[in-house]
């Protein structure tokens, strides 16, 4: 596979070339680094990077299919990348996502990617971030990152985005009451999805606690029923209001040198993980595991560059 013919098709739009580079990416080959580095860095800093997080059930696919419905009416070119940290399989809830995201299967301008562990251990905020900056450099002016629960490793794959939405909806209390305290260290943007149902306004005003100051509850906070269409351009509005006002005052800058740092953390881990492995089974029989593994680190430091 040529690289510079796989990035021109890339930069062109074409959705295979797309698949292809993802995972050459995904299988963390030199060929996949390279093509890294000759993606459009012009495209990939004007992308918009939106993260949608969540309790399972709350919302989060419809409403990110709501949101592509809308940024294509503003003639955007948009990527998802659903990921799904806690599956050992690609399927179960990713799938459908993928069935539900059919709405736009036919559509060239949206690019659709599900990940999901396979048992690999490390590298998945790496390949998230990686498929965002191909789909962003494949012309994808928004792209939508949405992760299924809320663990750890959802926590840090959101992490990467601009700008994180946090759907919660009524009838998820234990989930919702065991992550409040921490909520608005991952969420730029809470909303209360299922607007319709029962419980929906005690949510919000539960959540309105959580903000100190009533404009930020105003700006933050918002309802929606995702799958009735309503509040989605409102909340549009907001995210667009929210990305202005994070591109001046710097912490848009900030969040995208965090999001710098954590995925070459997560590359470095990814890449050194298989020679740790090897080096760890190879033998090394100190008197204590602890000891072993600073032998280890000292032999990998007297290999040469690969
Ligand atoms: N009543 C109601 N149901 C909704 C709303 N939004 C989504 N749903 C339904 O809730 C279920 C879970 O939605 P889904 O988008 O898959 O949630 P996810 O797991 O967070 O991605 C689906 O059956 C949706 O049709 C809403 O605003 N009101
Ligand atoms: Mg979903």
């Amino acid at each position: 596979m040529n690289i510079q013919d796989l990035l021109g098709r890339l930069h062109a739009g074409d959705p295979r070339a797309i698949g292809r580079a993802i995972s050459l990416v995904e299988e963390q080959s030199r060929e996949g680094a390279a093509l890294l580095a000759g993606l459009d860095r012009e495209r990939i800093a004007a992308a918009l990077l939106i993260g949608m997080t969540g309790p399972p059930g709350a919302g989060k696919s419809t409403l990110t299919g709501g949101l592509v419905r809308h940024l294509r009416d503003q003639g955007q070119r948009v990527g998802i990348v659903a990921v799904d940290p806690s599956s050992p399989l690609s399927g179960g809830a990713v799938l459908g996502d993928r069935i539900r995201m059919m709405d736009h299967a036919l559509d060239r301008e949206v690019v659709v990617r599900s990940m999901a562990t396979r048992g690999r251990l490390g590298g998945l905020c790496a390949a998230a971030g990686a498929a965002a900056r191909i789909m962003a450099a494949s012309g994808c002016t928004t792209v939508l990152l949405e992760t299924v629960g809320v663990g750890q490793s959802e926590m840090d794959i959101v992490r990467l985005a601009d700008l994180t939405v946090m759907v919660l909806a009524p009838g998820f209390g234990d989930e919702i009451q065991a992550m409040k305290a921490g909520i608005l260290e991952v969420a730029d943007l809470i909303v209360v999805n299922k607007a319709d149902q029962p419980g929906s306004g005690k949510l919000a005003l539960d959540l309105a606690a959580v903000f100190a100051r009533a404009e930020d509850r105003d700006l933050r906070l918002h309802r929606t029923v995702a799958s009735e269409d309503q509040g989605i351009d409102t909340l549009l509005a907001r995210i667009d209001a929210l990305v202005q006002q994070y591109r001046k005052d710097g912490t848009l800058h900030r969040k995208r040198e965090q999001a710098f740092t954590l995925e070459t953390l997560d590359w470095a881990q990814a890449l050194l993980r298989p020679k740790l492995a090897a080096l760890a089974a190879a033998g090394l029989r100190n008197a204590d595991p602890r000891l072993a593994a600073e032998e280890i680190i000292i032999q990998l430091q007297q290999e040469p560059q690969s």
